[in-house]
């Protein structure tokens, strides 16, 4: 009884106020210093849409595949089930919101053990990634098919947050594909979001939207009425983009008309992570119903961590060298490679992800 008339007396009262008052001003700063660094205002409604990928059997891969290309071929029936799939790339605002809600630390912004890599340059253990560079007088048809392409170059310090390297920033690109990230990044994330990488199926399948044999995701011709319908490379590769479709780097997702199934960008901007492993030769023994890739990842590089399928093609192919906007086109990706020309897109399975908490 004692107890509670000191507590509720005219002095404990101004003691306690006292205290919040003193706890809330030494308070102030941290919340000042995380004001100040908050990610930029994320749409929750963004995050999450998605549209209905009615599944069936299509043909997968390219007919009458030439010589640069025999990793379409050949072509084979495939089945997928529904699925639900984002409409979009992913997006830097969307990726903020999960580093915001997780404290996700990109692999980019990591540097590397020199213990684990004992056999790396110096240089190549900085965290950082691959970022292309215009490069004069090359021909790129003389430069090999992977390992030392002229065009790329580890650079330090780019990450998703610094796509350029230090310096550069996404503060005006909140709404360009996030970029930058590895395998393991982008798995990260679509674990977080109650989602999933679609497999290269369900990539294929969503990319084609209901049409049937079309080499490209909006028909028969590359460019209908003279029209760019994605975002890639014109002029002479890897010296000069001229940028007729509007764009001479990665493009804000949605700049171009969406597919048969309403999925933007599935055609150039950035390549799209799937979660299968990557093989040239897959096709020719994969399983026809729901296929989830080879067993392990095509390594010609000798780097012991494989390559996952990245599917669509960049702001990068250009119709001579590159030419993988093509909805059949396929490459892999080193699972610890994080670049300035690829993203991802994330796919979920019933119920709708709207409906889950
Ligand atoms: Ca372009
Ligand atoms: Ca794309």
């Amino acid at each position: 009884m004692e107890t509670t008339e000191e507590a509720d007396s005219p002095a404990a009262r101004a003691r306690t106020t006292l205290i919040v008052a003193t706890a809330c001003f030494m308070l102030l700063p941290v919340g000042l210093f995380y004001w100040m660094n908050r990610a930029p205002a994320v749409d929750p409604a963004n995050v999450c849409k998605m549209v209905w990928i009615p599944g069936g059997e299509f043909r997968m891969g390219t007919g009458n595949v030439d010589d640069k290309h025999k990793e379409e071929g050949p072509v084979h029936n495939v089945q997928v089930k529904g699925f639900w799939m984002d409409e979009t790339e992913v997006t830097n605002a969307q990726f903020a919101a999960f580093v915001q809600a997780t404290g996700y630390v990109t692999d980019a912004e990591k540097d590397l053990s020199a213990a684990e890599f004992p056999n790396a340059p110096a240089e190549y253990l900085k965290g950082g990634s691959l970022i292309f560079k215009r490069v004069q007088g090359v021909d790129p048809f003389q430069c090999g098919t992977s390992g030392n392409l002229p065009w790329w170059k580890f650079t330090a310090g780019a990450t998703w947050r610094t796509p350029e390297g230090p310096g550069s920033s996404i503060e005006q690109r909140m709404n360009h594909p996030v970029i930058c990230l590895t395998w393991k990044d982008v798995h990260a994330f679509a674990t977080w979001a109650g989602k999933r990488l679609p497999t290269e199926a369900e990539w294929e399948f969503a990319a084609r939207g209901g049409l049937k044999d079309m080499p490209y995701v909006w028909g028969a011709e590359e460019r209908p009425n003279g029209k760019y319908l994605c975002n890639h490379w014109q002029g002479t590769f890897p010296a000069n983009d001229t940028g007729e479709d509007g764009f001479q780097s990665v493009a804000p997702v949605a700049s171009f008309p969406p597919n048969g199934y309403g999925l933007y960008d599935v055609a150039g901007n950035v390549w799209e992570m799937c979660e299968d492993w990557y093989h040239p030769d897959f096709y020719k023994i994969s399983p026809a119903v729901n296929p989830l890739g080879p067993a392990i990842g095509f390594d010609p590089e000798q780097t012991g961590f494989g390559q996952h399928v990245i599917r669509g093609g960049s702001w990068l192919c250009d119709v001579g060298y590159c030419f993988r906007f093509r909805v059949g086109s396929r490459q892999g990706l080193d699972a610890l490679t994080s670049t300035n020309h690829a993203g991802f897109r994330c796919v979920a399975d019933r119920p709708a992800p709207s409906a889950r908490k």
